[in-house]
């Protein structure tokens, strides 16, 4: 009998089902992670996550819940998180990222709709991710079409609340804003059954600003003196495993990986040699286990050491300002400062995306730019002219990627990406 079947029974998972995603995960995974030479060897912490993401990390979270914890399902980052951590739950992320889902998800959803949350919503409808099972409240929020329209339907399948995101940042939208961050605590309360304090949240915060400066300093690492010691698809991982495991360890494990890299860097241990294109990879976020972009611009020659992106640089940017707050409420605000900081393409302006993402080009000396845009996500797609042009007017070369999950156009991106390098080499 496997593991955890009793596991999977308690939680209502498809088990049929579920054996075929897995084994597709493990194909995929050894082929684009397992199978590549001369990674780092602190990877094997984080290769191992992903062995055991519906494994040992769902017991952990069982066992949390049997002794009074309680968790959160979120699907951007704009939830608070550090609101759940300083009440001792568990927050994380929901997105979907596989195409196995997509047939039966497609069922309830038109197939003209962005694949992160038809994956997402497949696995629900599937029961076959156990992190959806196991979820006590699963946070929306009302970012883009697809998603406040599918939360309408997810409430009919379980628990959730919907968090109203404005779509400006002028200050009568940040009182509702400050609003909905005090609505998401009192709820968080309830699910913990306790309350806030000043100390717990101020505590909560340092866990995550403690993430963040780890993912940060990965970032920082990714390509130093000439030296690229990591694969940005390894980078990546990393990136998406913070959506998964325990702050604390996660932020230990990620530490630990950059002295390997700084001892690498020291060493002159790169993965790519000196003269392939650096780029960077600006859009929609990559949820696991979309790894098609990265792995098609690194098997063609050149090397991600960036993610303009949810899952990469937009997440981990900015950090929580504690200095000075003395009361729940300047804690509260701090929060809002911090959160109203995230240039997701939701907002109408957002012209700090484009100075973010051009400054982000200079900080990292890229050679060229992949703008990847989920399919039928129009916020990116249409915010792409914006930040291509600026791109183009800075003489940045840039390739515009819209895609989905499935590898029917592998081989027809793999030509354009190509074609790219080439460009940028000339
Ligand atoms: S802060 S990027 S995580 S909303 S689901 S918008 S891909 S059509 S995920 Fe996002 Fe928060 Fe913004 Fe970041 Fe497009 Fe798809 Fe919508 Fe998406």
């Amino acid at each position: 009998m496997e593991p955890y079947t009793k596991m999977y029974e308690d939680l209502n998972i498809d088990i049929e089902k579920h054996k075929m995603l897995m084994d597709a995960l493990g194909r995929l995974f050894a082929e684009l992670f397992l199978n590549r030479k001369g990674r780092p060897k602190s990877m094997a912490y984080f290769d191992n996550v992903i062995a055991e993401i519906h494994g040992k990390r769902i017991e952990e979270i069982v066992k949390a819940k049997n002794n009074g914890s309680f968790t959160v399902g979120a699907f951007c980052i704009f939830v608070p998180e550090e609101i759940v951590v300083a009440l001792e739950g568990i927050c994380y992320g929901l997105c979907g990222g596989a195409q196995f889902p997509i047939p039966e998800a497609e069922t309830h959803l038109p197939r003209n709709m962005c694949p992160l949350i038809k994956s997402a919503y497949g696995f629900k409808i599937q029961r076959t991710c156990p992190y959806f099972q196991v979820a006590d409240l699963i946070y929306g929020e009302t970012t883009c079409e697809a998603k406040k329209k599918t939360w309408e339907l997810l409430e009919d399948l379980c628990n959730v609340h919907v968090m109203h995101i404005p779509h400006k940042k002028d200050e009568v939208s940040k009182r509702l804003w400050l609003k909905e961050i005090k609505d998401f605590s009192e709820k968080m309360e309830k699910l913990a059954g306790k309350r806030l304090t000043f100390d717990a949240l101020k505590r909560g915060i340092e866990i995550v600003n403690t993430k963040r400066a780890a993912m940060k300093r990965l970032f920082d690492l990714r390509y130093k003196d000439e030296v690229v010691p990591i694969a940005g698809l390894d980078a990546l991982l990393v990136y998406q495993i913070s959506f998964y495991d325990d702050p604390v360890r996660y932020s230990q494990k990620v530490n630990e990986l950059c002295d390997e890299l700084e001892e690498r860097i020291l060493q002159g241990i790169t993965v790519f040699p000196k003269e392939s294109p650096k780029i960077l990879v600006s859009g929609t976020p990559m949820a696991p286990p979309n790894w098609k972009v990265h792995s098609i611009v690194e098997e063609s020659g050149a090397a991600v050491v960036a993610e303009e992106a949810c899952i990469g640089y937009r997440y981990f940017r900015d950090n929580i300002d504690v200095e000075g707050c003395k009361t729940l409420d300047d804690l509260f605000l701090s929060i809002l400062e911090r959160y109203s900081k995230i240039d997701c393409a939701c907002f109408t302006p957002n012209p700090e995306r484009i100075e973010n993402v051009i400054n982000l080009c200079k900080k990292k000396k890229i050679d060229g730019v992949i703008y990847y845009t989920l399919s039928f996500c129009h916020t990116y797609n249409i915010e792409a002219k914006k930040v291509t042009d600026a791109l183009k007017k800075e003489g940045i070369p840039v390739l515009k990627i819209e895609t989905d999950y499935s590898f029917e156009d592998v081989e027809q991106i793999r030509t354009r990406v190509e074609a790219f390098l080439e460009g940028i080499k000339e």
